[in-house]
């Protein structure tokens, strides 16, 4: 078995944002949705010909991904889910919720890094429901890279290997050129998409030819655990399969550890599963990851009988499980036999699972992510926070002695983020909060999750998240778990803790 050992590629910031209407005024930070990069996983069975970078050199170079995910998705997602820009099919795309573009993205990562010569990719035309997609960002294994017109360039050289890629679309044909100082980018109910995206490789004749990407395929079927942490809109065991390592299932007893709570999975068809991906523990950070408890060990197999007991390591680092023996079936169970103590809780949690069936990776689908968007929806619909759902909204910040900007998404999907970069006289400081949300009132929302925040402050001053004053000219970089509410009436957007400034749309 070939080992790899990769460093994890420091965050970089970048410097400038860029505000919705596409011109460059200031640049948001890496957020967990472009910095999902993790150790390439050593103990990995599966084989090499299928993922490494030998492949690059045969006739037909391909790759598995192994994490594949958008942050805004319309329905049905099944029609319009990022792995259409994979499947050779110009009329297939990935298409965002209607009124979404701006600062939305689609990520996927490799099993192993891959030497990436160049990315071309295409929009979907524009169309009664799609609006035009003019440009992105690429974020090359979690570090802001170029920007990529893509009625204008061809292609855009890469030449590295790349563990992920974050595509994050900057121009759309939504608005015209005027930055707004506040408010909604967009109002309409236009989409839009990307229906290819190709990664140019050399082939062992050392030409440039594209690389067959492989999906994880979605499977129909359901999933049942023991119990789910409330809100269980927040650790629903659907999160086990939505290929974001930020989001996973806990279990509900905050009492008593995770030890003997168990996950069903139902296949609507018969399926083959010869091995287990896992990624223990919540991987939204290493914060997150020590806090909660992991599993030390698992038995699985068909619904019903004693399964095979496997060890799991206590690590960030996917782990693929090898089954004793193939099964196939239609309903499988995991139980949790012993788990790792986290520091502070009592919440066991799983962040995402896989399975091989020899051929393909595959991912149980159930369907409730959008039964729960529909709920969301329908509720924002009767509330003042129809109007911003989904749609990026921009606020700038001019005071005496700072001024910055902040832009915030509260999607339907369950998830949002939040960039603020203020500038002051003696400090700079960038901060980004995303996780999930849910309903508290018809005018209120909670919303949690991670906080990260970067600054300089060249004088002593007061930091008011820690409660301490942080010495001067040093560094701030810090990732904390957060908790706020945000209020919101027919017009403004407020934070509780004052995280951000008003929002006004
Ligand atoms: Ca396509
Ligand atoms: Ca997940
Ligand atoms: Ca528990």
């Amino acid at each position: 078995m070939k080992k790899a050992v990769f460093v994890l590629i420091a965050l970089s910031i970048a410097a400038v944002f860029l505000s919705c209407t596409g011109e460059e005024v200031s640049d948001p930070p890496v957020t967990s949705e472009q910095e999902t990069e993790e150790p390439v996983n050593s103990e990995s069975t599966v084989p090499e010909d299928e993922i490494t970078e030998e492949t690059a050199q045969e006739e037909e170079p391909g790759a598995f991904v192994e994490l594949c995910y958008a942050t805004s998705v319309n329905m049905p997602e099944d029609q319009f889910g990022p792995e259409n820009v994979f499947d050779n099919d110009p009329n297939t795309g990935w298409v965002t919720m209607p009124g979404a573009g701006p600062s939305e993205g689609l990520f996927f990562s490799f099993e192993t890094p891959i030497h990436i010569d160049a990315i071309s990719m295409q929009a979907l035309p524009e169309s009664n429901s799609i609006a035009e997609l003019y440009s992105v960002r690429l974020y090359i294994n979690g570090i802001s890279g170029p920007y990529y017109d893509i009625h204008r360039e061809e292609s855009v050289s890469i030449d590295r290997k790349v563990k992920s890629l974050f595509i994050r679309i900057s121009g759309t044909g939504y608005h015209g050129r005027e930055v707004p100082e506040n408010g909604l980018c967009y109002n309409g109910s236009l989409s839009v998409g990307i229906s290819e995206v190709n990664l140019l490789v050399e082939n062992e004749y050392g030409q440039e030819v594209p690389l067959q990407i492989q999906p994880v395929t979605r499977v129909s079927g359901s999933i049942q655990a023991s119990s789910s942490l409330d809100p269980v809109e927040a650790y629903n065991p659907d999160f086990l399969f939505d290929s974001r390592s930020d989001f996973g299932w806990s279990d509900g007893n905050t009492e008593s550890s995770g030890q003997g709570e168990n996950l069903s999975f139902h296949f609507d068809q018969s399926q083959r599963i010869e091995k287990i991906k896992i990624w223990n523990g919540y991987h939204r950070s290493q914060t997150h990851f020590d806090q909660n408890e992991r599993v030390a060990s698992i038995s699985f197999g068909p619904q019903g009988e004693d399964g095979s007991v496997y060890s799991i390591n206590d690590t960030m680092v996917p782990q693929v499980i090898t089954l004793e023996t193939p099964l196939e079936g239609q309903s499988f169970s995991l139980n949790i036999l012993d788990v790792y103590e986290g520091a502070t809780y009592k919440d066991l949690v799983i962040s995402e699972l896989c399975f091989f069936d020899g051929n393909d990776w595959f991912q149980l689908r159930s369907g409730e992510g959008e039964v729960r968007k529909n709920q969301l929806l329908e509720w924002a619909q009767n509330t003042d926070a129809g109007v911003f759902i989904d749609r990026q909204i921009y606020a700038r910040i001019w005071s005496e002695d700072s001024n910055g900007e902040q832009h915030f998404i509260l999607r339907s999907n369950g998830s949002f983020i939040i960039w603020k970069l203020l500038e002051m006289d003696d400090s700079d400081e960038t901060m980004y909060a995303d996780g999930n949300w849910q309903i508290i009132d018809d005018n209120s929302v909670r919303i949690f999750g991670k906080l990260h925040r970067m600054g300089s402050y060249l004088e002593y001053a007061y930091d008011p998240y820690s409660g301490a004053i942080p010495p001067p000219e040093v560094e701030l970089d810090r990732t904390t778990i957060f908790t706020d509410i945000l209020e919101f009436d027919g017009e403004t957007i407020s934070s509780q803790r004052g995280m951000f400034e008003e929002f006004t749309f």
